[in-house]
């Protein structure tokens, strides 16, 4: 219950983005300057790997209601209980180049990792302790260094997600029937900050992550400072990076603008399995949504989302000026799961056709129109208007709404056949299409608009 009305409310939020970055000052440009790949990218792989994926949603037999990396939590498995899964993870089939071509080929621009999730496991050689990949496991090697290195050898960014919560360090309890919330222990929350800094330490040796996604933020004993101080440390160590704004308490802030208008830690907002309404203008947001039902692989959880959704929900996302971070889960073989890759496969035949209707563009000039989305790129002298047909109109008229200046030229981005307009001293415009839909998912007509006219 507490868990259901959580996810409610936190689904309902996005976040608030500070743009004060704590102590630094940092001008208005210079964030544009340290914000300006993640803007350009709009696309990335979430992956949701551990040794979740081993029960892959099953326990005793018995099939384990909610997302699969929860699996500790929602079957109330000891800490003793669930180290027993380490012996058997040996991801023999793991390919870091391969996970990375996947992720390029379906059009993204970056990939989040889970580093530690709740359940405390690190999939990357730590120091400060031996629950992780190389001391607890037959694998007994780092698992993110090799990917790191595969991702930037395709041209993508590396970025990895840390759970504040840890079911597992000494330093947390059990906040109650259930492992979340935690609560920590007297004292030692200053032990716990600095483990996480030691880790992030690592992390930014060993990878030098270009994201630092965090997660696990929701325990009581977590504060704001608290975050401001791990934003800090990072900034400090790595200036180019950008964390999310689950660092801090930033989440909750998004209920218009009061009560609560601090600035809080953060350079992006979170929403979680839902894309906004609306873009909020000045924010930056990234939508982290999954292709099934759960993040961490689970082995009955067949309810995939269809091609034609995921693109429409990567258009719907870019035309309010966000990202979309999709999620795969691995196998504990080290497998992404066959209707993932085709799906991604699918994603990466669109963009190859239409990207330049999604990379580095803008939000939609106008209001959701009825036939589908939009998304903008501001030129030198002209402006740039891409129009996503969802719904491809039957006797070829499509309405465009008032666009502030003159059309001169409307073609489809996917082989630059030209396309008939009309437009009146409104500004609005009429196209004149061709009876069948290029592409039955989200055919592309480009716009040119001179500016200052
Ligand atoms: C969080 C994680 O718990 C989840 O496992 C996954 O990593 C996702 C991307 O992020 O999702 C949440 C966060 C908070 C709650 C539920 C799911 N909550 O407070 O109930």
């Amino acid at each position: 219950m507490q868990f259901a009305a959580r996810c409610l409310v936190l689904l309902l939020l996005l976040a608030a983005n500070g743009v004060d970055v704590g102590a630094r000052a940092e001008s208005p440009s210079d964030r544009d300057m340290r914000m300006s790949w993640w803007r350009d990218a709009r696309f990335g792989m979430f992956i949701h790997w551990g040794l979740y994926a081993v029960p892959a949603g099953r326990w005793n037999g018995e099939d384990v209601p909610g997302i699969g990396e929860w699996i500790m939590d929602r079957a109330n498995i000891s800490a003793a209980d669930y180290e027993k899964l380490a012996p058997r993870f040996d991801p023999t089939e793991y390919d870091p180049q391969q996970w990375a071509q996947v992720a390029k080929d379906a059009g993204m621009k970056y990939v989040v990792i889970t580093s530690k999730h709740h359940d405390g496991f690190c999939l990357f050689d730590t120091a400060a302790t031996d629950w992780d990949v190389v001391d607890a496991t037959p694998w007994g090697k780092d698992l993110l260094m090799p990917l790191s290195a595969a991702c930037r050898e395709a041209g993508l960014h590396f970025c990895v997600y840390y759970s504040i919560m840890d079911w597992h360090h000494p330093a947390q309890v059990r906040g109650g029937e259930y492992h979340n919330p935690t609560r920590i222990r007297d004292g030692q929350k200053r032990v716990y900050i600095d483990y996480m800094k030691q880790q992030l330490g690592e992390l930014l040796d060993s990878c030098d992550p270009d994201v630092l996604w965090f997660d696990g933020e929701w325990p009581d004993w977590w504060t704001e400072p608290d975050g401001r101080e791990v934003y800090d440390f990072l900034l400090k160590r790595k200036p180019s990076i950008i964390v999310n704004n689950r660092v801090a308490k930033g989440r909750k802030g998004m209920e218009g603008f009061s009560p609560d208008d601090q600035p809080h830690a953060g350079d992006f907002g979170t929403p979680e399995q839902q894309i906004p309404a609306t873009g909020v203008p000045g924010l930056d947001w990234e939508s982290c949504m999954t292709m099934n039902d759960t993040w961490g692989f689970k082995a009955n959880d067949d309810n995939w989302k269809s091609e034609a959704t995921l693109i429409r929900n990567l258009i719907d996302i870019a035309s309010k000026g966000g990202n979309y971070l999709l999620n795969v889960g691995p196998t504990a073989e080290g497998r992404i799961p066959q209707p993932s890759v085709e799906r991604l496969a699918a994603i990466g035949r669109w963009l190859r056709a239409n990207g330049e209707s999604i990379y580095g563009t803008t939000a939609s000039p106008f209001e959701p129109p009825p036939w589908g989305r939009a998304t903008k790129r501001a030129g030198g002298d002209a402006l740039e208007v891409y129009l996503h047909v969802f719904d491809w109109p039957a006797d070829g008229r499509l309405a465009v709404p008032a666009l502030g200046g003159s059309i001169t030229s409307a073609t489809l981005l996917d082989g630059g056949t030209n396309v008939e307009f009309e437009q009146t001293a409104s500004g609005a415009a009429t196209l004149q299409l061709s009876a069948e839909a290029p592409d039955e998912v989200a055919s592309v007509v480009k716009l040119v608009i001179a500016a200052g006219d």
